[in-house]
């Protein structure tokens, strides 16, 4: 072994190996998968007590994927792709939990991972790293890769009264396995993003009442989710090489192709059935229907009053409909959610909604909700589908501690900076897959997990053939975020004052457009040329 030091340090009390993964969710199985390919011994620690990270947790009534099955998952090996068979358009969360089991136990993967072990701290000494688990041992290794999510720290409101509510409430992201029996009782939901707008219509068909706290208005496209059929999984089957070529020249990582019509030179009429057809066939595809929805003010315009008239056409109280229309915000400037019946599931009687905005909420009372106002709402369940603390959030809550024992928090006290979205500068050897500064949450995410492990792996092989550290410069990190800042900004998307890609969604987090906006294709080109160069924003050495 070149580099050589790493044993000189000793064994931590919880052993070394070449690379310490945190997470194994879709990020950190692959990881393993990979690196062990590669000859590196690896060690995973999962806090949770099973495989799967954002599939593990989110459990919640109507927790599904909103990217379609035959592309939410692995391309690294054909015949996976083979003998896996979905049965849905879009997977459910149970469904995507199983097929992540299926991988680890067809791939051994289990033998590598540590489960019930939360990670608190991870400090870099100059050689390697020391990962230390709650549970007070530590492991050594000698890069660190973080698989831990962007969207795994839940957010839970700070509002004042709820350690007295006497009923029960939870986040989504952190739904008890056994269930919540809501059945009959009086339900509140507070938060109407993709999350929020998944478990509303589950959970008013079992609740006695649901009342839903909305904040923002939110845009929803119909996910017209149903079974596959045989046929259909065999068409994908013999077309995945075709499939994946697409996925890997997009923006999104989506198999689709984005549409070349420029849709405000269309006559009424055939934009009219253009949208149609694009609500028809539902889901995330409507958005690469309609070109240049995303960085055309006019075209984007039209595109958000087609949507909020479906609203109104569906939502039978001309005043509810007009709370549920979104007009501070231009269409998809927010993740957009899909739905199964949401707008549907505010003309069923057991329903109404509460405009937070107009009347916040201003305490949790032992009996429900109080507004501003002093209005009450009596609730049995209270339900957060409010978010989470994106792309730093999981990053931050333990402590990474790189050269001359800064802080990760310190490092990014005024928003977070990356090379790359990949590797942070003063924390050599340390690797965040799907990590601030890249596409992750504005892709299909397999696919950028895919494109970082792999890339990871390419430049792990040379270090340990060379005994170099890897550390980004600081100049290369510049230059990354004014990259960042400018793809943001060459789109509508920072035009949603409220949005978590902004980090606006948590008090006090500093305001930092978090994804890179740029597109898959580009930014896996902008991988490949530094790699192709010799890495030298990695500052190699
Ligand atoms: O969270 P969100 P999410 N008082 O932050 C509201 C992915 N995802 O869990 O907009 C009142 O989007 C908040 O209001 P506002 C997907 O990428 C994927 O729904 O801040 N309301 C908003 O309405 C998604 O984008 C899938 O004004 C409060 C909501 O809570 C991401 O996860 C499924 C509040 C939070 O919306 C996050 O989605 C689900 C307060 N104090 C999610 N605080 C699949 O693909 C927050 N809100 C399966």
């Amino acid at each position: 072994r070149p580099w050589g030091t790493l044993e000189d340090m000793g064994d931590g009390d919880g052993g070394h190996t070449d690379v310490i993964v945190i997470g194994a969710g879709f990020s950190g199985l692959y990881a393993l998968h990979r690196l062990r390919s590669r000859g590196f011994s690896v060690q995973v620690l999962e806090q949770a007590d099973g495989v799967g990270g954002t599939w593990y947790w989110n459990r919640y009534p109507g927790a599904r994927c909103d990217s379609e099955s035959y592309y939410y998952c692995y391309s690294f090996d054909p015949e996976l792709e083979q003998e896996w068979r979905w049965t849905e358009r879009y997977p459910g969360q149970e469904e995507i939990r199983g097929y992540l089991e299926h991988v680890a136990d067809r791939y051994d993967l289990r033998r590598d991972i540590a489960f019930g072990v939360r990670v608190s701290e991870a400090a870099w000494d100059g050689a390697g790293w020391t990962v230390t688990s709650e549970d007070g041992t530590s492991r050594r290794c000698r890069w660190l890769v973080t698989a831990v999510g962007c969207l795994s720290a839940a957010n839970v409101p700070d509002i004042p009264g709820l350690a007295d509510f006497a009923g029960e409430w939870h986040h989504t992201g952190r739904w008890p396995h056994e269930g919540v029996d809501v059945s009959g009782r009086r339900v509140g939901v507070v938060g109407t993003g993709s999350t929020g707008i998944q478990a509303i219509p589950v959970l008013a068909e079992a609740a006695g009442h649901l009342t839903v706290f909305q904040r923002t208005a939110n845009y929803s496209i119909p996910a017209r989710n149903a079974p596959l059929s045989e046929e259909e999984m065999t068409a994908t089957k013999s077309d995945y090489a075709a499939i994946r070529r697409v996925q890997q020249g997009s923006t999104n990582g989506h198999p689709f192709v984005l549409s070349d019509v420029d849709i405000l030179d269309l006559p009424a009429d055939q934009r009219r059935a253009l949208y149609d057809a694009a609500w028809e066939r539902g889901g995330l595809r409507f958005r690469a229907a309609v070109k240049d929805v995303l960085s055309d003010p006019d075209v984007n315009a039209d595109t958000s009053e087609f949507l909020r008239e479906k609203i109104r056409e569906t939502v039978h109280d001309p005043a509810t409909a007009e709370t549920l229309t979104p007009r501070d915000h231009p269409f998809a400037t927010k993740r957009p959610p899909i739905d199964t019946h949401y707008f549907e599931t505010y003309n069923r009687e057991n329903v109404s909604l509460v405009d937070v905005k107009a009347d916040p909420i201003a305490a949790i009372t032992p009996d429900g909700v109080r507004l501003e106002s002093g209005a009450e709402h009596p609730l049995d369940v209270l339900v957060f589908a409010t978010g989470f603390d994106a792309l730093t959030g999981p990053l931050l809550s333990f402590d990474i501690r790189g050269r001359d024992g800064v802080s990760l928090r310190e490092a990014w006290r005024e928003g977070p900076r990356t090379h790359l979205g990949l590797g942070v500068a003063g924390f050599p050897d340390l690797f965040t897959v799907t990590g601030p500064g890249s596409p992750s949450v504005l892709t299909n995410m397999p696919t950028a997990i895919e494109q970082h492990v792999d890339w990871i792996a390419d430049l792990l092989e040379r270090l340990r053939a060379t005994g170099e550290h890897a550390e980004p410069t600081p100049e290369a990190e510049a230059t990354w975020a004014s990259e960042v800042a400018r793809a943001a900004d060459a789109t509508l998307l920072p035009q949603a004052a409220s949005s978590w890609y902004l980090g606006a969604n948590v008090p006090g987090k500093a305001r930092v457009f978090l994804p890179y906006a740029g597109g898959y294709a580009r930014y896996r080109a902008t991988c490949d040329d530094e790699a192709a160069a010799g890495y030298p924003g990695f500052g190699l050495a």
